[in-house]
């Protein structure tokens, strides 16, 4: 298994979710302005030219969320999501599918400042979305209730990011705590390792 990476990009959500899953895997870090990332073999893979991507024998992937769901599908045994079968998995799916299409959208909203009606918009509003993702990680530890699972890499990811980064979250006690579980995850640290070896060498 070959991720497709660079330090400090969405890529880390896979990198943390591949040190969860205990599979072994190789990373080809890639230059966001070099060319291979243009080349027409990455494009084979991902046709958007980003990071990150993954190549599973003949399995080619892109879309860190679908990345985090293949792996943990890949490594049933870690118990990053609730098998196919398991009522659980309806939730899982659902807090998947919203990380992707509605907290980003959020942070967009808040930073570009767009009105947008919130019937319309997909995510709602940034106040809804905040709202929603307090209540879901308030009982804790994780957004799944005690089991950690794909839905915590991709939410700790982007809460991390909105708090720390973006800073578009703030005053959040909820959220800071959550990320604060998140970080203490020793897969959450070795991959802030690799990248920060990356970032020195
Ligand atoms: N929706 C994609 C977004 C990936 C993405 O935007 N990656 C950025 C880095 S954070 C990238 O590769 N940018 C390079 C470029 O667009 O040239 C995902 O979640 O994987």
């Amino acid at each position: 298994m070959k991720l497709y990476w660079a330090p400090h990009t969405r890529a880390f959500r896979a990198l943390w979710m591949l040190e969860e899953s205990g599979l072994p895997y190789e990373r080809e870090r890639l230059d966001l302005n070099g060319p291979e990332i243009r080349s027409p073999r990455y494009r084979a893979i991902n046709p958007m030219m980003k990071v990150p991507a993954l190549e599973d024998g003949e399995a080619r992937l892109a879309e860190s969320g679908a990345i985090c769901a293949y792996i943990a599908d890949r490594a049933p045994e870690a118990k990053l999501a609730p098998a196919i079968g398991d009522p659980a998995r309806g939730r899982y799916l659902h807090w998947m599918f919203f990380d992707a299409a509605c907290v980003e959208a959020a942070f967009v909203e808040k930073l570009a400042q767009v009105q947008i009606p919130a019937r319309s918009a997909g995510w709602g509003s940034y106040d809804r979305v905040m709202e929603v993702i307090e209540d879901l990680v308030a009982p804790g530890p994780w957004a799944m209730g005690e089991q950690f699972t794909a839905v915590d890499v991709m939410l700790g990811t982007d809460i991390w990011y909105g708090l720390h980064l973006l800073k578009v979250i703030k005053d959040r006690p909820i959220l800071e705590a959550y990320v604060a579980r998140c970080v203490t995850r020793p897969a959450f640290q070795r991959a802030e390792a690799i990248e920060a070896e990356a970032l020195a060498g």
